[in-house]
C-alpha cells in the first residue's frame, strides 16, 4: 500500500481553504504530504488555517489570487523556501457566474476564463520547472461535468472546463518525458458553498428543483460530498499513478454514463 504514500512529497491545493480544496489537502496531508495553500481573503485563509490546526495539518497558506503570475511565482517560490520544491500541484481554485450567455458581460465571461482555465496555465508554468528538477511531479487540474456537457446559464464555465481538459492532455503530452503526469479530476454535483444556490429550500420551504433534478439524473442518486474527492485525489497524487497521464477521472456518482430517469 506505499504506493499511495505521499511521505516527502510537498504539495500546493490552490483555493484550498474550504470546499473540495480543503478535502483534498486533508486527504493529501493524510497520505504524508506537506501542504501549502492559497486563496483570496484573510478571513477566509485564517479560517482555513484554524480548521488544518484542528485537523493537526500544519498547513501553509498564502494570500495569492491565482490569476496574478508575479505574486503565483512569489508564492512558489516561498514555498520552496520553507517546504520544499513543489512535487505535487492540484489546480482547484474556481469561481462559476451563472447568468444567461446573451445577458453576460465580456468582463463577466473573461473573469471565469482567467481563474479557472488561465490560472491553472500560469501556476503550472511556475511549478514544472522544479518538478523538472526534481525528475517527477503531479499536476491535477479539476475539471468538471461541464468539461463533456453544457447547460444554460455557465456557458463562460463550461467553456473554461471544457478548455481545461484539452490544457491537461496537452500538459501530459508535452512533460510526460520528465516523468511529470497531469491528470483531471471531474467532480460531479458535490455539496459546497459553490453548489448551495443549486440546492437551497425555496422560499416557500420547498426542495429546490435543480436539487431534484441533479439526484435524478445520477445513478447513485445523491449529491457528492468533498469526501467522495479523497481517495481519487491521493490515486492521483501518488506513485500508484505513475503510468496514468492524460486522463480526466470524473468521479460522479455515474452522471455521465446516466441516460436519466424516465419521467
Ligand atoms: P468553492 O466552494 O467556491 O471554493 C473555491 C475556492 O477557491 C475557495 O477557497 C476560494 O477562496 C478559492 N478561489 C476562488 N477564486 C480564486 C482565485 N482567483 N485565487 C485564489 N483562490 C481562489 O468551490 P468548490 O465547489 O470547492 O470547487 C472547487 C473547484 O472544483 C472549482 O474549480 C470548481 O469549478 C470545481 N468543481 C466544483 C464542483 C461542485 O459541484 N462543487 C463540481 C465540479 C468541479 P477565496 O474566495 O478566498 O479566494
Ligand atoms: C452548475 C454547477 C456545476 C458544478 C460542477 C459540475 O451550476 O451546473 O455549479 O457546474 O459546479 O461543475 O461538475
Amino acid at each position: 500500500m506505499n504506493m499511495f504514500s505521499l511521505e516527502g512529497r510537498v504539495a500546493l491545493v490552490t483555493g484550498g481553504s474550504y470546499g473540495i480544496g480543503f478535502a483534498i489537502a486533508k486527504a493529501l496531508a493524510g497520505a504524508g504530504a506537506r501542504i501549502a495553500f492559497n486563496c483570496r481573503s484573510n478571513e477566509h485563509l485564517q479560517q482555513a488555517l484554524a480548521d488544518y490546526k484542528a485537523l493537526g495539518i500544519e498547513a501553509r497558506g498564502y494570500l495569492c489570487d491565482v490569476t496574478h503570475e508575479e505574486d503565483v511565482q512569489k508564492m512558489v517560490a516561498d514555498i520552496r523556501q520553507h517546504l520544499g520544491t513543489i512535487d505535487i500541484l492540484v489546480n482547484n481554485a474556481g469561481i462559476i457566474k451563472r447568468i444567461p450567455m446573451h445577458e453576460m458581460t465580456v468582463e463577466e465571461y473573461q473573469q471565469v476564463i482567467d481563474i479557472d482555465l488561465t490560472a491553472p496555465f500560469i501556476v503550472s508554468k511556475a511549478v514544472l520547472p522544479g518538478m523538472m528538477e526534481l525528475g517527477h511531479g503531479k499536476i491535477i487540474n479539476i475539471c468538471s461535468m461541464m468539461s463533456e456537457l453544457g447547460r444554460e446559464t455557465v456557458s463562460a464555465y463550461a467553456a473554461a472546463k471544457g478548455g481545461l481538459k484539452m490544457l491537461t492532455r496537452n500538459m501530459a503530452s508535452e512533460y510526460g518525458q520528465y516523468n511529470i503526469q497531469v491528470n483531471g479530476i471531474g467532480p460531479g454535483y458535490i455539496a459546497t458553498p459553490q453548489t448551495a444556490p443549486l440546492r437551497e429550500p425555496q422560499p416557500d420551504g420547498s426542495r429546490h428543483p435543480f436539487d431534484a433534478f441533479i439526484v435524478a439524473k445520477t445513478p447513485a442518486a445523491r449529491w457528492g460530498t468533498t469526501e467522495d474527492l479523497e481517495g481519487p485525489a491521493v490515486f492521483l497524487a501518488s506513485p500508484a499513478s505513475d503510468f496514468v497521464n492524460g486522463h480526466i477521472l470524473y468521479v460522479d456518482g455515474g452522471i455521465l454514463a446516466y441516460i436519466g430517469k424516465q419521467p
